[in-house]
C-alpha cells in the first residue's frame, strides 16, 4: 500500500508540475519527453493520427504544406493533443474521449512536435512518457 502511495504521489506531482497544459519544455526536467522526428517519405495531403492507450498512431506523419492531420480518438483512457514548443498549432484538445476527432489544417512548413499531458509528460504514466509525436509539413 505505501509502494501505492509512492506512486500516486508521484503522479499527482508530476501533474501539478505540467501545470495541466502549457509548452512542456521545461528547461529543468531532468526527463524530457522524447520526440519521435522526421518519419521519412512523401507527403501526403492528408493523415489519419489514431489516439489510443497510451500512444499515438502513427507517432509521426509527413503531410504537404496547407495538407490536414485527423487526431481521431480510439482509446479508453483519457488523452490530449497538446502542441510542444514552437511551431505550435490549432485547434488542439484537451483531455477528451471517443468518439472524438480533431481536423488541424498546417498552412506553414515546420516541424511539430506534440504530446498528451497525461502520457506525454517527463517520465509519463507508470515512467512510459512514450505519449509524443511529430508532424512534418513540407
Ligand atoms: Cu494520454
Amino acid at each position: 500500500m505505501a509502494r501505492n502511495r509512492g506512486l500516486w504521489g508521484f503522479l499527482v506531482a508530476g501533474l501539478a508540475a505540467c501545470g495541466g497544459g502549457g509548452t512542456n519544455t521545461d528547461n529543468n526536467d531532468p526527463n524530457p519527453p522524447q520526440y519521435p522526428g522526421d518519419p521519412g517519405g512523401t507527403p501526403v495531403q492528408a493523415a489519419v493520427i489514431d489516439v489510443v492507450d497510451n500512444q499515438f498512431s502513427p507517432n509521426g506523419v509527413v503531410i504537404a504544406v496547407g495538407g490536414t492531420v485527423t487526431f481521431r480518438w480510439a482509446g479508453i483512457a483519457g488523452h490530449s493533443v497538446t502542441p510542444a514548443g514552437n511551431p505550435g498549432f490549432s485547434p488542439t484538445a484537451g483531455v477528451s474521449y471517443p468518439p472524438k476527432e480533431l481536423v488541424v489544417t498546417f498552412n506553414n512548413p515546420g516541424t511539430y512536435n506534440f504530446y498528451c499531458t497525461i502520457h506525454g509528460v517527463s517520465d509519463g504514466y507508470g515512467g512510459q512518457g512514450t505519449m509524443t509525436g511529430t508532424i512534418v509539413v513540407r
